[in-house]
């Protein structure tokens, strides 16, 4: 089996913000949930770095486009190990290897029949890069994202055929009903199949920061051909990761992609003209689409245009990568919309990272060291405890293949909120008094460390490094989901712990 993830590349027209951390924390809590299950994985990211909104940041900061797109690159690229993302590669789409590669695919598109020449007049906002149509238009002529006036735009190009698809694309909606979910966006998508498609834009003339056309000196690809070919370009020539294919086949192992995670401002590239242009290029269609929400702050999407971002950075700082992580994936419905903020964040800290995962492992871990020395006894676990867990492990599976994010850590949080309860249950303090009560201990401390090992092992793809240093703690080096069957191991000594996740976080830890 093999899974193919990839996040959006991201513009390099400012700094990374918290809206590109959490695609990327989403996509890699895919990737690191489906190398547990043992499939041979491909988690790409990385940056798109040609295009009018680079080059007129560049212009504003007096640099050449190349100076800021690699300034950014590199924040874009230092971000993801901070939040502890476990990419395979990091595209750049300045790299010629990439540029060589999207001018072989469009020129192959061009040979297929799907481009010609003619003059393209509309409405544009160089923010977005994209051209408006007259539905998509706020009043006074203003992008309905960025809310600046739009220009209008006329210009030679050469043009990519969209609208031959227009069958295909809704035979395509039909016969793959999860080709794009949440469900809301799949209509929106088939809907605006259905509205009826106009031929795009393929090439600009009036900008020279971008890939040459092959046929045409004079012109570069528009750039979302440039970035959306990202995903296949990659596989080309990136290095194989460890213990997956073997080098340069990186193509006939993971394409297509399973799962382009993307937010719903760039639904319509993906799930319209993506399609479409793989169709023109004789290529083999993505498996899926996950179109997640937007995080808001006072109500507003973040935006680096916007300039109202939270900024991931400082987070890390105080809290760790894994409390980021584990927020904002718990904190918004993973496909819906919805507001995060610096007081909600510290509150989840406290409430379920410090007083019950947190709580629960020490407590564990404390109580098996005072009562036992660290060593736990082989034999039976609790039924009844047990019988809580059953099939935990396949629903976690079912959610994360749906990419059901939120959904698959609450249903591993009931679990957390069992143990605790569990717990004070069976008072293991209260059968440490009575002697002769020595095996109903051994087996409470036991079946809570088995329970600890199920809930950190599916955990792990939120938390890495906190499961990591918990489950070393309980003497358990396999991480691999056989290990969410409560008894599946045999726990045999456990060692202390230093808190997971400390109630007064230290200002630089990382
Ligand atoms: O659109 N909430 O790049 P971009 C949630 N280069 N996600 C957010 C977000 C927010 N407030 N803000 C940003 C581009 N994102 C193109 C993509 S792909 C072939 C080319 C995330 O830098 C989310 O994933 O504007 C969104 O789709 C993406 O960043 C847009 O990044």
């Amino acid at each position: 089996m093999s899974f193919y993830v990839t996040t959006p590349i991201y513009y390099v027209n400012a700094a990374p913000h918290l809206g590109h951390a959490y695609t990327t924390i989403a996509a890699d809590v895919m990737a690191r949930h489906h190398r547990q299950r043992g499939e041979s994985v491909f988690f790409l990211t990385g940056t798109d770095e040609h295009g009018e909104p680079v080059a007129d940041a560049a212009h504003a900061k007096g640099v050449t486009p190349q100076q800021l797109a690699d300034e950014n690159a590199a924040r874009f690229k230092a971000l993801a190990p901070l939040i502890g993302a476990s990419n395979d590669f990091f595209i750049r789409t300045t790299d010629p290897k990439h540029m060589a590669k999207v001018q072989e695919v469009l020129s192959r598109v061009r040979d297929n029949g799907y481009v010609y020449e003619g003059t393209y007049e509309g409405w544009y906002c160089p923010r977005c890069a994209d051209f408006k149509s007259e539905s998509d238009i706020d009043p006074g002529n203003r992008c309905p994202i960025h809310h600046i006036e739009l220009t209008r735009e006329q210009e030679d190009s050469y043009f990519f055929a969209l609208s031959a698809f227009q069958e295909r694309l809704q035979e395509l909606y039909e016969q793959r009903p999860d080709f794009v979910t949440p469900r809301t966006r799949y209509n929106e998508a088939l809907s605006f199949v259905r509205s009826g498609l106009h031929d795009v834009p393929l090439t600009r003339h009036k900008l020279t920061w971008g890939v040459p056309v092959p046929w045409d000196s004079e012109h570069v690809f528009y750039v979302w051909f440039d970035a959306l070919l990202n995903y296949y370009t990659a596989l080309s020539y990136a290095p194989a990761p460890d213990g997956a294919a073997p080098e340069n086949d990186l193509v006939a192992t993971f394409w297509p992609a399973s799962y382009h995670v993307i937010a719903k401002d760039i639904l319509r590239f993906h799930a319209v003209y993506w399609p479409a242009l793989l169709m023109a290029a004789a290529l083999e269609l993505p498996q899926h689409l996950f179109v997640h929400g937007y995080l808001l702050m006072e109500g507003e999407k973040m935006s680096k245009s916007l300039g109202n971002v939270l900024d991931p950075f400082a987070a890390i700082d105080r809290y760790g990568a894994d409390a980021l992580r584990f927020y904002v994936l718990r904190e918004v419905p993973f496909g819906q919309d919805g507001s995060v903020s610096s007081a909600s964040f510290e509150q989840r800290y406290e409430s379920e990272l410090a007083n019950e995962l947190g709580n629960l492992a020490s407590r564990t871990t404390s109580m098996i060291g005072r009562y036992r020395n660290g060593a736990l006894s082989a034999g039976e676990l609790d039924a009844e405890l047990v019988a809580d867990f059953d099939a935990l492990g396949e629903r976690v599976c079912e959610h994360v293949d749906r990419a059901e994010l939120t959904l698959a850590l609450d249903e591993i949080w009931q679990r957390v909120r069992r143990l605790n309860r569990y717990v004070e249950e069976r008072s293991p303090w209260q059968l440490a008094k009575d002697e002769a009560r020595a095996e109903e201990l051994d087996r409470v401390l036991r079946t809570l460390a088995e329970g600890l090992r199920s809930v950190a092992v599916l955990l792990w793809p939120y938390m890495p490094a906190s499961c990591e240093r918990l489950l070393a703690a309980l003497g358990v080096s396999d991480i691999s989901i056989a290990g969410a069957q409560p008894g599946a191991g045999g726990i045999t000594h456990v060692s202390p712990l230093e808190p997971l996740f400390p109630k007064e976080p230290a200002d630089g830890r990382g």
